[in-house]
């Protein structure tokens, strides 16, 4: 009874370390429109992006037929006049991963005739920080603080956690 009963607490401290661990990475990948739509003439990429947000490491990706759409990263005058001539990169294999790697605002247009004005028009924030690691409403300006500090604690407490639960579960499987 006391074997069964430590061999679950172990697993139960697992399932929490992996949990935590899996979301302190955070890398999240965002296929473009889903749910209930893709790359496409009938989707609201405003509505699309509001209810997420970005940082570097997560990818986005989309998902379209090449025959009726491509991908095009432009600038931001590109973007706001739907101009096709000049673009970053050209994606057009039909699923396309686009790494977001660093801060900051990337612009992506459909390339076909009328596209872009008709909405086919996606804007991308990237936020600084992993998801997990930056605090919801900390100051941002006031801190003199060297920007590794948090991730260096967190990393030790996700090792140590590790450690723990491996412990415990080697301790569970042997008793
Ligand atoms: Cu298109």
């Amino acid at each position: 009874m006391a074997r069964i009963t430590s061999r679950s607490e172990a697993l139960a401290v697992m399932a929490v370390m992996a949990a935590a661990v899996f979301g302190m990475a955070s890398a999240a990948t965002y296929n473009v429109g889903e749910p209930g739509g893709s790359w496409d003439l009938q989707t609201n990429y405003g509505n699309w992006v509001s209810s997420k947000s970005f940082h570097p490491g997560d990818q986005i990706v989309f998902k379209y037929s090449p025959q009726l759409h491509d991908v095009l990263e432009v600038n931001k005058a590109d973007y706001d006049s739907c101009s096709t001539s000049n673009p970053i990169a050209t994606h057009n294999s039909g699923n396309d991963a686009i790494a977001l790697t660093s801060p900051g605002t990337r612009y992506f247009i459909c390339g076909f005739p009328n596209h872009c004005t008709g909405g086919m028009k996606l804007q991308i924030s990237i936020l600084p920080g992993a998801t997990s690691l930056a605090p919801a409403g900390a100051p941002k300006a006031n801190s003199p603080l060297p920007p590794s500090t948090p991730f260096s604690t967190a990393t030790k407490a996700t090792a140590t956690g590790f450690g723990l639960a491996a412990v415990m579960l080697a301790a569970a499987l042997m008793a």
